[in-house]
């Protein structure tokens, strides 16, 4: 079920018990800003999340809000994740579905990490 966007950021979400310990992930990646896992549904031979530390749902929101050094973090990360997982060779795909309109199931801010094969016209 799509979330809504006007809601406060919500705690309890899957990705917040993921980074508090709660909840176990297949980690691939974690430094001060940013924590990586792959994705319990894959729909690509690599399906990997990469999410902030912060309190963020909305990609409009974090790139407004959050601190500078935050966002250059996120971003390392998620390239760093590619290059650390030998895609940028033959190429991968990010993706972030944002709200209702963009089906994010997830409130907490997440760029999915497709590659590993050619890549179909649309995923996730
Ligand atoms: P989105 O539609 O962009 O909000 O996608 C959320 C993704 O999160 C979806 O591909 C499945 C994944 N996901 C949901 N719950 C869990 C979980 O508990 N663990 C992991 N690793 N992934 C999850």
């Amino acid at each position: 079920m799509p979330i809504d966007p006007t809601l406060p950021y919500d705690d309890q979400n899957v990705f917040a018990k993921i980074l508090r310990g709660e909840i176990p992930c297949n980690k691939v990646y974690e430094d001060e800003h940013a924590l990586a896992f792959h994705d319990i549904a894959p729909q690509a031979p690599v399906h990997i999340l990469v999410i902030p530390k912060g309190p963020w749902v909305s990609w409009d929101d974090f790139s407004e809000r959050a601190p500078a050094d935050e966002i250059a973090g996120f971003v390392r990360a998620v390239g760093h994740v590619a290059r650390e997982q030998g895609l940028p060779v033959r190429g991968y795909r990010l993706l972030a579905n944002v709200g209702r309109n963009g089906g994010q199931e997830v409130p907490h801010l997440h760029v999915h990490l497709f590659g590993g094969g050619p890549l179909g016209p649309m995923l996730a």
